[in-house]
């Protein structure tokens, strides 16, 4: 077996710098450039990417301890490493410089552009984040803009203090070590900048250059390396830094960045709600102030197993609470007719076999709900969070919640109303399949309108779906039976749909929904009325 160290790289001199995260734990295959460690000092955070890929042996850190170049901090079996081989000796990641967006000596205040420095040769990287707008005041050493090759993202830091006076890149430019990013009025006294460009490690004595955040492909791994795959949380230096200031637990927020990357905003989005319900005087933590559970040592009652919850599973768990304890709910029940929806469906079932697809109830569902919610505009809207006004959307996407491996996700069909039931069915399976593989996109789970949760294959007779704010209704689908219907002269055997609908009684009044509910399943026991 050969194994392998990875120690510290060069961080710029800095010496007994904090371990705040390990992004990887024993069994852990890793990948050259993975992220594995994240060191802090009071000044910058810098995650240190694997230099060898392989199984993780050991961990030789633990959160908390301080660290400088040579620290071992992981061992290794390499990849590939045959029995027999001799182990190779631990690869020593070259010095790498610290992407700084340079700017020329200045005055003691004087306007400089800021350029993007070296950036270890790559050309045409994308920005895929602007972390700073005009008129901002930054501090040296603050993140100016994220760039992402397909490798690796790296923050670039401004250089020297100031305000930013204008800006030349926009997300998704291309840029190279030269490019200008903006313009940079620097504050009188800030720190020198290092000449333009390539401005190497030790640009600050106090503050470790974040030699992590630089890719110099051929001599060091990949700076900032994608945490998507080796841990829970995928966010830079920054990201990272500032839910550190406020206490977030970055673990519990779901990324709008591309491929799910955690964003400042995404931060501060979690925090304002916080901040504004503590200062409006209401309770934090959704107006509830219910006492907590008690914990209980279950062991004492017999054989226990203590297993962690998905990723998936926590923000659910988060976002049910929140819902159930800020939407005031009602819930509704009907019965919809479905025996001429279920021959018209059995009737299409020869068709969608030889179009290689399965046609369910559940298309039906969709299109039906999407004219009611056209109907009955009400439903289709969303509250304000300034408390004084309502959202009406003038889209129809519709949230569908599919039952995966790892937790309950709810993917979103967008402009359901416009679309046929042959293509809503293949968008169906494909975004079903798409969850169940653990593949969707925080953009897949978003803007829904209403939400469907069918459990009609699973069995019951109804539920109480809860709300997924900030839509206001949700509609979960029950098992169809057949059962005896009065028709006026006599009892007869129809199909029926067991329909509870959740409101939030906030948005949505009574008489509301009873017009909603009586148009939906109007449309459901004939759906030649969608075409009215
Ligand atoms: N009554 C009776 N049969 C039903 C039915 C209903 N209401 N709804 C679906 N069925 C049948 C389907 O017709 C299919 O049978 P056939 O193959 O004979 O036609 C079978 O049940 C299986 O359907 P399905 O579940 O594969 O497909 P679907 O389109 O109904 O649902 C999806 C797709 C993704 C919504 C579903 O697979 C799923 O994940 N459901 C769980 C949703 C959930 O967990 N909700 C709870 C959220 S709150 O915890």
């Amino acid at each position: 077996m050969a194994i392998q160290t990875i120690k510290v790289p060069d961080i710029g001199g800095a010496e007994g710098v904090e371990v705040i995260e390990i992004s990887v734990k024993a069994g852990d295959v890793i990948a050259e450039g993975d992220s594995i460690v994240v060191l802090e000092t009071d000044k910058a955070s810098m995650e240190i990417p694997a230099d060898v890929s392989g199984t993780v042996v050991a961990i030789k850190v633990n959160i908390g301890d301080k660290v400088s170049q040579g620290s071992v901090l992981l061992e290794v079996e390499a990849e590939g490493a045959a029995a027999s081989a001799p182990a190779p000796q631990p690869a020593e990641p070259a010095a790498a410089p610290a992407p700084v967006a340079a700017a020329p000596a200045p005055a003691a205040s004087a306007e400089v552009n800021l350029v993007v420095p070296d950036i270890g040769g790559a050309e045409g990287v994308e920005v895929i984040e602007i972390s700073v707008k005009v008129g901002d005041e930054v501090a040296a050493g603050d993140s100016l803009i994220v760039l992402e090759t397909d490798k690796a993202s790296m923050e670039i830091p401004a250089e020297a203090a100031g305000k930013i006076v204008s800006l030349a890149v926009k997300v998704g430019d291309k840029l190279s070590q030269g490019s200008v990013i903006g313009v940079l009025a620097t504050s009188g006294g800030a720190a020198t900048p290092a000449p333009a460009a390539a401005a190497p490690a030790k640009a600050e004595a106090a503050a470790p250059a974040p030699a992590a955040k630089v890719e110099a492909p051929k001599a060091a791994p990949a700076p900032v390396a994608e945490v998507e795959q080796t841990g829970d949380v995928y966010a830079g230096p920054a990201v990272r830094k500032l839910a550190r200031q406020l206490g977030v637990d970055l673990g519990k927020l779901a990324g709008t960045g591309p491929r799910g990357r955690l964003l400042k905003d995404d931060v501060r989005g979690y925090v304002k709600p916080i901040v504004q319900a503590a200062q409006s005087g209401a309770p934090v933590g959704g107006g509830s102030g219910i006492p907590r559970v008690p914990a209980v040592d279950f062991s004492k009652f017999g054989e226990i197993e203590t297993v962690k919850m998905s990723k998936v599973k926590k923000i659910t768990a988060d976002n049910m609470s929140r819902n159930w304890l800020n939407v005031p709910h009602v819930t509704q029940w009907d019965d919809a007719d479905i025996t001429d929806l279920e021959a018209f469906r059995n009737g299409l079932k020869a068709e969608a076999e030889k179009r290689g697809s399965k046609l369910t109830p559940l298309p039906f569902l969709l299109k039906a709900s999407a004219a009611a919610l056209i109907a009955e505009p009400t439903f289709n809207v969303s509250l304000h969070h300034d408390g004084e006004s309502i959202v009406q959307k003038k889209y129809v996407h519709i949230g569908i919640a599919v039952d995966t491996p790892n937790g309950l996700m709810v993917p979103v069909i967008r402009n359901v109303d416009k679309k046929g039931l042959w293509e809503l069915t293949d968008e169906i399976n494909a975004i079903a399949k798409k969850a169940r593989d653990g593949k969707l996109l925080p953009a897949d789970m978003q803007g829904g309108c209403f939400t469907i949760s069918s459990l009609g294959a699973a069995g019951g007779n109804g539920f109480t779906p809860i709300v997924n704010a900030p839509e206001v209704a949700i509609l979960g689908v029950s098992r169809a039976q057949m059962k005896p219907v009065w028709n006026g002269k006599e009892f007869v055997p129809r199909n029926m749909l067991p329909l509870s609908l959740s409101y939030d009684h906030r948005a949505i009044n009574g008489a509301d929904a009873g017009r909603f509910f009586t148009y939906l399943t109007a449309v459901i026991a004939d759906v030649r009325r969608l075409l009215l």
